[in-house]
């Protein structure tokens, strides 16, 4: 029996309730205000929303879920899934890069030590996600960082991913996962080369992530962030309708390539990072739009690429 996919929505309503529901694997609450619940399933996501109230990102499994922390590591699993988070400040760890290969260290030998071995999809967060140049930016030693934290963890394959800056506390990575007891199938995306084939003009070390992932039942894909990037290069820059359009039809070369049907659903949540507060309006009227009814959460974030305004990346059931 194949593994059924977690279900991902986005609810109203009180965290401290949601996390006592039977099946919740985790719960993310998105911005400043978020009052901490104290439960390893809750995780404060600094990444501000344009809506308030804040939805909540609920994951539900089909059973019971049991938890813990190890250390700053915390964790949640149930019915063949895991959810595990960890929290570094760079402060202590070197920067960018030594926090980064910590944190990956950590999560490769916590998910090393579970019987939820297959991790599905990775998310990013770090602060000034763009500042420092060339091969000194801040998101580039994160990739150094995470790919000797890795180590062989995903020789196999790597899991789908996003990668965003936040404007939280500027010291905070934060990097959550979702883990399976059965493996999933890589996808990528045929407009796009393959992130960790990209030249070295994007850095010394490749970013590590697949475009998708299916997980094992073939019943969900995870999309990881996708921007408008055609081959290795931005596309667009400073045109953010012409960005969307690329992002919505990289987001449909996936789902082809996944073989799944075209299009997105009001199943199907996504969310749309947003580099400028003042282009929220324009890409949430430019969604609504385009893909109508589709849930959006909608993020205020830094693309890895200082060029590209917009990423979106999320789940599209079968
Ligand atoms: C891109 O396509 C845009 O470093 O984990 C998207 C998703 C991006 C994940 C990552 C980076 C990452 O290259 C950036």
């Amino acid at each position: 029996m194949q593994r059924r996919a977690p279900r991902i929505s986005y609810r109203m309503g009180d965290a401290a309730d949601i996390v006592r529901e039977v099946g919740t694997l985790a719960v993310l609450g998105f911005g400043s205000g978020v009052t901490e619940v104290d439960d390893p399933r809750h995780l404060r996501v600094p990444l501000e929303s344009f809506d308030a109230p804040a939805p909540i990102e609920v994951w539900q499994v089909d059973g019971p879920v049991s938890q813990g922390t190890v250390d700053v590591l915390r964790w949640a699993a149930g019915a063949g899934w895991l959810f595990a988070a960890i929290e570094l400040d760079e402060r202590h760890h070197g920067g960018p890069s030594g926090t980064a290969q910590l944190a990956y260290e950590q999560l490769h030998r916590f998910v090393g030590s579970r019987s939820e071995q297959h991790v599905m999809r990775l998310w990013n967060y770090l602060g000034a996600i763009n500042q420092g140049e060339d091969d000194a930016e801040r998101y580039k030693q994160f990739c150094d960082g995470r790919a000797i934290g890795m180590g062989d963890f995903f020789a196999g394959g790597f899991p789908a991913a996003t990668a965003i800056g936040h404007n939280g506390p500027r010291h905070l990575l934060q990097v959550y996962l979702l883990a399976c007891d059965q493996p999933g199938s890589r996808v990528e995306n045929p407009r796009q080369i393959s992130a960790w084939r990209y030249p070295r003009q994007y850095g010394r070390t490749p970013p590590s992530f697949a475009r998708a992932m299916s997980l094992p039942a073939h019943d969900a894909l995870a999309i990881s962030g996708t921007a408008a990037i055609i081959g290795h290069a931005s596309a667009h820059e400073d045109d953010l309708e012409a960005q969307l359009i690329e992002t919505l039809a990289n987001l449909e070369a996936l789902l082809a390539s996944a073989g799944m049907a075209a299009g997105f659903d009001t199943q199907s949540p996504l969310k749309a990072y947003v580099r400028h507060p003042g282009d929220a309006a324009y890409v949430r009227e430019f969604l609504q739009q385009r893909l109508p009814g589709v849930p959006v959460l909608l993020l205020l974030g830094d693309i890895c690429r200082s060029e590209l305004l917009v990423e979106i990346d999320g789940w599209r059931y079968a």
